[in-house]
């Protein structure tokens, strides 16, 4: 097949049976126990979710349906041989647990531009905000315009099957990835640029075509895009930006509504909005000292001010990871490559060896190494992409390819309502003095 659509077709009976088979089998099987800790801490640890197109190994990081970041860029088509894994490559990936061929890729690309069309009254809902409102309300703005075209709430309306949930679910994912880089681009555009829109260019692939609509036709820029929208697509599903898509799929709210929650989710300073911080806070850095060619010392003292006046070094820690991230290290890699004597990806490489012996001096932090959003700022600012306020929207776009896929799952297998229990404090105290 080199439509999507047939290839997935084929997956859902054989994935939905798996699943009646754990459940109807193994369904007393314990998966581990619950502790005061996890329930007061986050639920971190907590198996409590199937995902099925990453998973995070603490120690090694995210695998694609079982691949490494370095095996994506090796196995995975990019726009020429040798080249970046396309986000097309991924979606497809991380829809079907298989690697695509180069036409199969071409394919999806193609059809990813054909649903591109976005109604006039998206963009006057965002324009409907003042210029001055954070990208990424604008962002949500647009996509809850978008979900005025909803494939799966007429379906509903007009009294769909159970059975047949994905496939309106499908049509609605795939429009909304389609469609979120021209919203992206036209926020961006609106807010730092001119306001005019750059149209998208049939002869493009979904990763290059976004940087295209911002404004950006550097070559090593495009390629860029293609690895950071890939990387930044999924990273398992506990993460909040997917978990809250998945949350609020479960009462068959549509993909529209469920992807502008996790966008909401993305906005929080210790998730996806951490890659802005990053680089406010290395503007920061060059600002006190008046260059980025500093010494170890003043990065230790300015670290050190930071934690003092109880702030967290953004970009560092992970709720699972306990090693430097690989998203981290691929971006690195990148950068080694294109922007070698770039001044602030050098400081960026200094500070990834001055703040981990600090923070792990502090006793509790669990993970003092890099995460992805340490990195990204810094090459998206070379490229010219310089307005930090702006990252996480990038970040939302890409997550799309990783939630999306996963929405179709749900309802293709039937996953129900989530509503797992709460206790009040009072009885969780009971609890405790009872055990
Ligand atoms: N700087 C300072 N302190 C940190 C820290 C950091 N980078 N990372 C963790 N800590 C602190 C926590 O704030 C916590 O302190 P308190 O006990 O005083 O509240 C303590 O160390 C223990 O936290 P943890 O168990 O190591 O980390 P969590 O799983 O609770 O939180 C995370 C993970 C990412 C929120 C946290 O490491 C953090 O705030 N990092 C900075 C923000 C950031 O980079 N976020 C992006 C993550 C990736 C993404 O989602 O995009």
């Amino acid at each position: 097949n080199t439509d999507l659509y047939s290839e997935l077709k084929e997956l859902v009976p054989e994935n939905q049976e798996r699943v009646k088979k754990l459940r109807k089998e193994h369904g007393n099987v314990e998966l581990g126990k619950i502790t005061v800790d996890m329930v007061l801490g986050g639920m971190r640890g907590m198996t409590a979710l199937v995902w099925l197109g990453s998973a995070v190994d603490p120690d090694e990081g995210i695998r694609f349906r079982g691949m490494t970041i370095p095996e994506c860029q090796k196995k995975l088509p990019g726009a020429f041989p040798g080249g970046e894994p396309l986000p097309e490559s991924i979606l497809w990936l991380l829809l079907t647990g298989k690697i695509p061929s180069k036409e199969q890729v071409d394919s999806l690309a193609q059809e990813l531009r054909s649903r591109a069309t976005i109604p006039d009254y998206a963009y006057k809902a965002i324009d409907a905000l003042p210029v001055s409102a954070h990208p990424m309300t604008q962002f949500t703005t647009g996509v809850m315009a978008l979900q005025v075209q909803s494939e799966f709430q007429k379906a509903y309306e007009g009294g769909i099957a159970k059975t047949r949930y994905w496939e309106p679910t499908y049509e609605d994912t795939m429009n909304l990835i389609a469609r979120l880089p021209a919203i992206a681009a036209y926020i961006y555009r609106r807010k730092y640029k001119d306001g005019k829109i750059i149209p998208l260019d049939d002869s493009l692939d979904y990763g290059a075509n976004y940087a295209h609509m911002l404004g950006f036709d550097d070559p090593e820029m495009l390629e860029f895009m293609r690895l950071y929208v890939s990387i930044h697509s999924d990273h398992e599903g506990g993460n909040v930006s997917s978990h809250t898509a998945h949350l609020v799929a479960s009462p068959l709210s549509d993909p529209y509504l469920a992807f502008a929650a996790a966008l909401n989710g993305l906005a929080g300073p210790l998730h996806g909005l951490a890659n802005q911080e990053v680089l406010r806070w290395i503007r920061s850095i060059v600002a006190e000292f008046g260059t980025p060619n500093i010494s170890t010392e003043q990065l230790t003292e300015y670290i050190h001010k930071t934690l003092n006046s109880g702030q967290v070094v953004p970009g560092y820690g992970h709720g699972v990871l306990r090693k430097t991230d690989p998203r981290y290290t691929c971006q690195r890699e990148f950068a080694l490559k294109h922007l070698p004597n770039d001044p602030y990806f050098q400081l960026v490489s200094k500070i990834k060896e001055v703040v981990p012996p600090i923070l792990t001096k502090l006793g509790k932090v669990k993970n003092p190494w890099p995460n992805v959003d340490a990195h990204s700022g810094v090459l998206l600012n070379y490229y010219g992409l310089t307005e930090e306020n702006y990252y996480t929207v990038l970040f939302g776009v890409a997550r799309s390819l990783g939630v999306g896929p996963q929405l179709i799952w749900d309802r293709a297998l039937g996953m129900p309502l989530e509503r797992p229990k709460s206790v009040t404090l009072e009885k969780l105290e009971q609890l405790c003095t009872k055990s």
